[in-house]
């Protein structure tokens, strides 16, 4: 018996030092613990054995059991510390190694474009108001004096929703909304998304405008001049010079096109201005009567003025850009050089 027992306990020490795995340390505890396992079964042989041996006998098995379950905790800590180092190297994170700067994003050039425009016309005492993108066709055409016959409704191709909805073709009827609820003086700037169905290098069906509106006693041709020659100032530089040339839009009468002295060649002529000098940057001319009758205004007490001007326009001046689908394909190159 006490043979078996040795025997017993040194291939239980043997095997549980080729162990590798818990698992494997698992299938030793089955083997020699286990109910059908050999100690057990040790225990279960007492009863063949001498009375007089068997409380020395007995010791012994009991003995062994205890050992073994020493050898089997202090194996499963060794595992354990084992996994958990095996852990700890892989998961290391070399704590020294210096940080991802993350990207920062800047302004579209659009916007900083527009917050120029806005800024210059803020200090000459405009404030800059917004719209709905979704107008009646009342306020984008017939508030401002293009009624459903008039040709001049064929010289913008307009994204129609329903036969009153549509996507408004300028941000002017943001003007006519404000005029409907305040009395004069009026004076404004409308920046906002517009809708056009036209599309090639320099035209895009969605683009930005700016438009201005000044209403009050008294205002003549000549506010018109000096706010814009003030404003091309600020914006080109101080060397800039304007010049007027007649045009027409219904909503104006007198209508001009307004040229700024070139702001690549400063006026000798250059690729940019086609060997002009002059660039065309905005609309504009004198609120017609009409426009400011429909409002309700008193048009023997006030008149206005109006003028109106292309963002992406003025950006591919400004950075010689030559594509005006740079500005909304989104291409990070493009758009991390406006810093
Ligand atoms: C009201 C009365 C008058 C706004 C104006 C223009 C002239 C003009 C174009 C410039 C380039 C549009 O983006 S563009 O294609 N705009 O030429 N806009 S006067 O006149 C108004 C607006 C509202 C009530």
């Amino acid at each position: 018996m006490e043979a078996r027992i040795q025997s017993v306990k040194s291939s239980a020490v043997e095997e549980c030092s080729k162990i590798e795995s818990l698992a494997q340390l698992q299938q030793l505890w089955v083997k020699y613990l286990g109910k059908k396992g050999e100690v057990t079964q040790l225990l279960r042989s007492m009863g063949s054995i001498p009375a007089d041996q068997r409380p020395v006998v007995g010791q012994m098995v009991n003995q062994l059991k205890v050992e073994l379950e020493q050898l089997y905790e202090q194996k499963e800590a060794e595992l354990e510390k084992q996994i958990q180092q095996k852990r700890l190297q892989e998961e290391a994170l070399d704590i020294t190694l210096p940080g991802r700067k993350p990207k920062i994003g800047s302004l579209h050039p659009l916007t900083l474009v527009l917050n120029e425009i806005k800024q210059i016309f803020i200090s000459m005492g405009y404030q800059a108001v917004e719209g709905p993108e979704i107008e009646l066709d009342y306020y984008n055409f017939e508030a401002l004096n293009i009624p459903k016959d008039h040709p001049a409704r064929d010289m913008q191709d307009t994204f129609y929703i329903t036969e009153d909805f549509l996507l408004r073709s300028h941000t002017s009827p943001v003007q006519i909304h404000v005029m409907e609820r305040q009395d004069p003086p009026v004076r404004i700037i409308v920046p906002g998304k517009v809708y056009r169905a036209d599309s090639d290098l320099t035209h895009s069906p969605m683009f930005h405008q700016v438009e201005g509106l000044l209403v009050d006693a008294g205002i003549t041709f000549a506010d018109l001049k000096g706010t814009l020659e003030a404003f091309a100032k600020a914006m080109f530089g101080p060397e800039t010079r304007i010049r007027f040339r007649p045009s027409y839009f219904p909503f104006t009468e007198p209508s001009a096109e307004v040229d700024v002295s070139c702001i690549i060649c400063r006026g000798t002529g250059c690729k940019v201005c086609s060997n002009t000098g002059w660039l065309e940057i905005l609309g504009s001319g004198m609120v017609d009567p009409r426009v400011l009758e429909k409002v309700g205004y008193d048009t023997e007490k006030v008149s206005g003025l109006a003028f109106g001007m292309g963002i992406e326009r003025v950006a591919m001046l400004k950075y010689g850009i030559n594509d005006i689908r740079l500005f909304f394909t989104n291409d990070q190159r493009f758009l991390h050089q406006f810093k």
